[in-house]
């Protein structure tokens, strides 16, 4: 923080459908990876606060669940934090894959922002999926019209294109104020639960459709050895099935190995040091719909 002149912050909420790139762009915003990204919808399961300090501005970031339709408690669970997320801010970053059409939760979640005179920033991303960049511009006009959104700006947030555009339009908006976090803070995560969602990531990524969505990752302990600067993680793989279980370890355990490999090879990207990582697998069936459950994962909004 600068001493002469006045501080300024600004929170935001990332919103949108699931998939269309959310996560990517806070960790393109925030310029680390925080939080898990993969081509699987649902991948975002709880809010996640990314903070980043340009100049005398601090911009407070919420990464939410994407809307989908809820079937299990954890899918309601998501929809809350999501519906939540943008209820308290100064401007809402709506994000939407220019390659699909909007969605009827996403045009209600707009409208009901347009009524309450919640500024949205309207973001088309993936255009680098676009074959002719003219099909964008009737998405613009149904966008200006229907909601007249304090800003559209098509990007590309896996090429970077346009996210520079984004932060200039956040750092405007911006007011005067104290700054809420620490200087040096980049997310409101605990390192344990950075350490499971890479596991998770690694997870959604490897397996077959049927499983990621039941799959939960628990950091069971995380220490830095005294002797050596070397990082022991030990983490609990929960599924909901025997099956499951037999296709996360995978023949001759070649699937946890490849998980594990991955896992630890970002986990020491992150965090900067080596890092030796133990993982196991346990079956607890149906946790998705148990509440006791749910919490003890940390996956419930609701306090
Ligand atoms: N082609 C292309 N793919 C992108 C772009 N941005 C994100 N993706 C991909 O889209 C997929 C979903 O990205 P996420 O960031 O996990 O999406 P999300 O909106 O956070 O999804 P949920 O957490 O499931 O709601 C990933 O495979 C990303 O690599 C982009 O600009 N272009
Ligand atoms: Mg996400």
């Amino acid at each position: 923080m600068q001493e002469n002149g006045k501080t300024k912050i600004l929170f935001a909420a990332i919103a949108g459908h699931t998939n269309a790139g959310k996560s990517s762009l806070l960790n393109a915003l925030i310029g680390e990876k925080i939080a898990s990204v993969s081509p699987k919808p649902q991948t975002t399961r709880t809010r996640i606060t990314g903070i980043r300090n340009i100049g005398q501005t601090q911009l407070v970031f919420t990464d939410t669940p994407g809307l989908h339709r809820a079937r299990t408690k954890l899918g309601d669970q998501m929809l809350k934090a999501a519906k939540e997320a943008v209820s308290e801010i100064d401007c809402v970053i709506f994000m939407q894959d220019c390659t699909k059409p909007l969605g009827e939760q996403e045009q209600i979640m707009l409208d009901n922002l347009t009524k309450q005179g919640t500024p949205v920033i309207f973001l088309y991303n993936k255009i680098d999926l676009l074959k002719e960049k003219t099909a964008l511009a009737p998405l613009l006009v149904e966008a200006e019209n229907r909601w007249h959104p304090a800003a559209i700006i098509p990007v590309s947030v896996t090429r970077n294109d346009g996210v520079q555009a984004v932060l200039d339009e956040l750092l405007s908006r911006a007011v005067e104020g104290p700054h809420y976090f620490p200087e040096d803070m980049i997310t409101d995560q605990p390192e344990r639960v950075l350490a499971s969602e890479i596991v998770r990531e690694q997870l959604l990524y490897l397996l077959q459709d049927e499983v990621p969505h039941g799959v939960a990752v628990v950091t069971e302990s995380f220490s830095e050895r005294e002797d050596k600067d070397i990082l022991n993680i030990s983490v609990l793989i929960y599924c909901e099935k025997e099956s499951h279980k037999r296709m996360i370890i995978g023949k001759n355990g070649s699937m946890l190995k490849k998980v594990g490999a991955n896992a630890r090879r970002e986990l020491e990207k992150f965090f900067r040091i080596q890092v030796n990582l133990q993982t196991w697998v346990k079956v607890k069936e149906d946790w998705r719909n148990r509440d006791m459950m749910i919490e003890q994962f940390g996956l419930n909004f609701n306090q």
